[in-house]
């Protein structure tokens, strides 16, 4: 089996930039990795990210939305990282599971229980080897995101969550803190308000390290 790494945080903490430059850290090292994210990663998760996160027509219910994230993690999982995993890939995932627990869970409030059941039955079980949490004040992660945002056009933005009140964020700060907490073994939490070049060394030390164990 290969090796699984989510990449989680607040909007604007940095997780994609980090991503990237991270599966091009391991190709360079020939190192066999598939870099994927959640909504998306498959046809059909691309197809419900669009709905989830553009500003349509549709109107949510949280359960409805949990829903949806997590018909797009059960054919993401199957599809795509299971296999990539069974052929000795490092998966490099932006967000899994863990998004679902703080966005629908502590930040909408639906129940936490029914969620790690519902993640557990979509994912077969799968959790990840090492979880990266990027942390940042979520003032200065929204700035961030709605600076890059500003400069998409309007097809292009996926800003349905930015729209929400800043309580609506901390919360989704705090719940990551709260998982981190809960499971530190998985979870290295990193101050990602330094350097985009600082933050990929601390990515990489931590990859290298997942990789010697
Ligand atoms: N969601 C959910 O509710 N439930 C679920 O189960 C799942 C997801 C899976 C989309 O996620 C949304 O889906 C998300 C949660 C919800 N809420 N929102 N929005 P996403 O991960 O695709 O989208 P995102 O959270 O908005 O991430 P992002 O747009 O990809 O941003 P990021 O990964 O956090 O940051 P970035 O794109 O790397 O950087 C943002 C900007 O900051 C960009 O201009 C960079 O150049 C800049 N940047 C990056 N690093 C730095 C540093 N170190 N210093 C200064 N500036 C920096």
């Amino acid at each position: 089996m290969g090796l699984f790494v989510t990449f989680e945080g607040i909007e604007g903490c940095g997780k994609t930039t980090q991503i990237l430059l991270a599966a091009d850290y391991l190709a360079k090292r020939g190192i066999p990795c598939l870099r994927t994210e959640e909504p998306g990663g498959t046809t059909l998760g691309r197809k419900l990210r669009e709905m989830l996160l553009n500003r349509g027509p549709f109107i949510f219910y949280p359960e409805t939305e949990l829903l949806l994230f997590t018909a797009a993690r059960a054919q993401h999982v199957r599809e795509v990282i299971l296999p990539a995993l069974e052929e000795g890939k490092v998966v490099l995932c932006d967000r899994f599971a863990d998004a679902t627990l703080v966005y629908q869970g502590y930040a909408r409030g639906l129940d936490i229980e029914a969620i790690r059941f519902l993640n557990a039955f979509v994912t077969n079980s799968l959790k990840p080897d090492l979880t990266i949490l990027f942390d940042l004040p979520v003032e200065v992660g929204l700035n961030r995101a709605r600076e890059r945002i500003a400069r998409l056009n309007l097809a292009s933005r996926e800003d349905r969550f930015e729209e929400e009140d800043l309580a609506f964020h901390k919360k989704i700060r705090e719940g990551y803190l709260l998982l981190a907490h809960q499971e530190k073994d998985r979870f290295r939490v990193i101050d990602a308000a330094g350097s985009i070049a600082n933050l990929q060394d601390t990515v990489r030390f931590h990859l290298d390290s997942a990789l010697r164990e």
